[in-house]
């Protein structure tokens, strides 16, 4: 297994909801290194260029607007495996369907008011990153934790 990255955004639901502090502590606890965080009003192109993939969904424009209803906390997590692994701390995309314990199956219940997203492969995990973070956002730091969660 090899360090990789993800992108983690927080939906304007889980900011709204007040959701932000326990989301983050999620990833925070499982060991995971944050290396990007902010909080922000995403402008409808960007949403746009995100799902990209799905723009030709009849709910595409449902999702752009819940995207843009309020601000979004961006993060940038690295660590070995975390962006499979953070797929399954969120758990699958209709909450309803998530196991007890995912965020999703803890802290919501329908797929269009999902809570969060995570990036779905190491390429995207990249690709989210750069689309969302600008130059110098980003932070290389070493957690003091490290040689207790990495023998
Ligand atoms: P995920 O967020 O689990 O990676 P996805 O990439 O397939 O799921 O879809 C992105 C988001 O689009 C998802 O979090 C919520 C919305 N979405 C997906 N399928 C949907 C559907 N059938 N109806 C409404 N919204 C949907
Ligand atoms: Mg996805």
């Amino acid at each position: 297994l090899e360090v990789e990255e993800t992108y983690i955004m927080i939906k304007p639901d889980g900011v709204q909801r007040g959701l932000v502090g326990e989301i983050i502590s999620r990833f925070e606890r499982k060991g995971f290194q944050l290396t990007g965080l902010k909080l922000f009003q995403c402008p409808k192109e960007l949403a746009q260029e995100h799902y990209k993939d799905l723009q030709s969904k009849p709910f595409f424009p449902k999702l752009v607007d819940y995207i843009t209803s309020g601000p979004v906390v961006c993060m940038a997590w690295e660590g070995v495996g975390v962006v499979a692994s953070a797929r399954k701390l969120i758990g699958v995309t209709n909450p309803l369907n998530a196991e007890p314990g995912t965020i999703r199956g803890d802290l919501a219940v329908q797929t269009g008011r999902n809570v969060v997203h995570g990036s779905d492969s190491p390429e995207n995990g990249k690709r989210e990153i750069a689309l969302w973070f600008k130059e110098g956002e980003l932070c290389e730091w070493t957690p003091v934790q490290e040689p207790w969660l990495k023998e």
